[in-house]
């Protein structure tokens, strides 16, 4: 069967979903690898991007119920329920502007008790202090929320956040749009038709954004397979998606903590088939908050062409209990992605590239042991 995948890649032909099914169902792993990897190697080389970000989350305060999810705390006044205060929010950027990260990334609980003035004036004040950073902020189902709460059209709100700064959405709130799933781990935000039509208003004003789905729950392959061919669809309709994000389910402290989170190989797994069939994307994002560091570098192998960024400090993750760290340095990262045999390219939101790091013809063992100390350290060993 992958066999017949191959040809029609190789005759580049598009794959359709039953080829996506067959793809997930294959017993053949380091087949479905080495063709993905030969997708990304002939789209991208032997880059691999990452930019230098940090994360801020300014309230946890959400009026909806996902069932996935250990982040969010339903009403101010509950125990551990927290919405910053602008200050406190401006002051997360203020605080590295040493070095200052190039984009910021703001996802939110569903807050039903703010002014809309408070994410316009987040905006202008992060831009206040640093006017080049790139604000990547608001999924689709808070952009939802948005219009809704405040009675405004989509376009409407996009456009009010544009002026104050907003430069493109992050993926998030995808989950998983088939409505077996959906209305069964998040019935009550936006549907899937209502957050493929945000982003399909947000790209027609010119915004970029990225899509993700949660993956590794109570959905099938079959699930899988269905979101991405609709997030296909419109990428064919607004070529305005630069990357598909695919996140690791964490069970910890939510509604379905009873789940095992899934396994290296289903990571790896979705990662690949996600290069081979949403052949419309440029980037397929191996995010390190979701899969940990170690798979997310063994994913680079598999189809992946970016690994996020610095992160700085995440809490989605590490309250439904992911053990990655919260940051990772630039160091750190250009190392996984050197180790990896492929080239550090750091990456500005929208891919412009502003530093390119060398593939290291070494491994770093070897370089170790060419250094004299280390060698005796291993002569010790051996
Ligand atoms: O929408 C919440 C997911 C998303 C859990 O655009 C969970 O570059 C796993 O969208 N287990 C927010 N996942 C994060 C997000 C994102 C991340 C990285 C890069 C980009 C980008 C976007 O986190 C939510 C939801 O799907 N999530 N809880 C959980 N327990």
């Amino acid at each position: 069967m992958l066999s017949e995948i191959v040809r029609k890649i190789d005759r580049g032909e598009r794959l359709d979903v039953a080829d996506g099914l067959a793809l997930f169902e294959t017993r053949d792993l380091l087949g479905l690898f080495a063709l993905a990897d030969r997708l990304k190697e002939a789209r991208h080389g032997d880059r691999v991007y990452f930019n230098r970000n940090l994360r801020v989350e300014v309230t946890n305060v959400c009026e909806a119920s996902c069932l996935f999810c250990s982040f969010a705390k339903l009403e101010e006044g509950h125990p551990g329920a927290r919405t910053l205060a602008l200050e406190e929010a401006w002051r997360e950027l203020e605080q590295r502007l040493d070095d200052p990260p190039t984009e910021i990334h703001i996802v939110n609980g569903l807050h039903p008790g703010l002014p809309f003035s408070y994410y316009e004036d987040l905006l202008r004040g992060f831009k206040r202090i640093a006017p080049e950073v790139h604000l990547k902020c608001f999924t689709a189902v808070e952009l939802h929320f948005f219009a809704r709460h405040y009675g405004m059209r989509h376009a409407e709100v996009l456009d009010r956040l544009v002026s104050a700064g907003l430069g493109s959405l992050p993926g998030g709130g995808a989950e998983i749009f088939h409505p077996e799933v959906r209305e069964r781990i998040c019935a009550d935000k936006a549907t899937a038709d209502e957050w493929l039509e945000v982003h399909r208003i947000a790209h027609r004003l010119g915004l970029r954004s990225n899509a993700t789905m949660l993956y590794g729950h109570i959905e099938t392959f079959a699930h899988r397979v269905d979101h991405l061919a609709r997030l296909r669809a419109l990428q064919d309709e607004t070529g305005g998606f630069q990357a598909f994000i695919p996140l690791a389910f964490h069970p910890d402290g939510n509604g379905m903590r009873n789940l095992p989170a899934p396994t290296a190989m289903d990571d790896l797994r979705t990662l690949a088939v996600s290069r081979l069939f949403l052949d419309s994307f440029d980037h397929v994002k191996a995010y390190w908050v979701s899969l940990g560091p170690d798979v997310a570098q063994i994913a680079l192998a598999c189809g992946a062409d970016d690994i996020d960024g610095t992160i700085v400090h995440e809490t989605i993750y590490s309250a439904a209990g992911s053990s990655s760290p919260s940051g990772l340095t630039k160091a750190e990262l250009v190392r996984l992605i050197q180790e990896a045999g492929r080239r550090p390219v750091e990456r500005d939101t929208l891919y412009r590239v502003l530093e390119e790091h060398p593939r290291v013809a070494v491994p770093e063992a070897s370089v170790k042991v060419r250094d004299r100390k280390a060698r005796r350290h291993l002569d010790v060993l051996v």
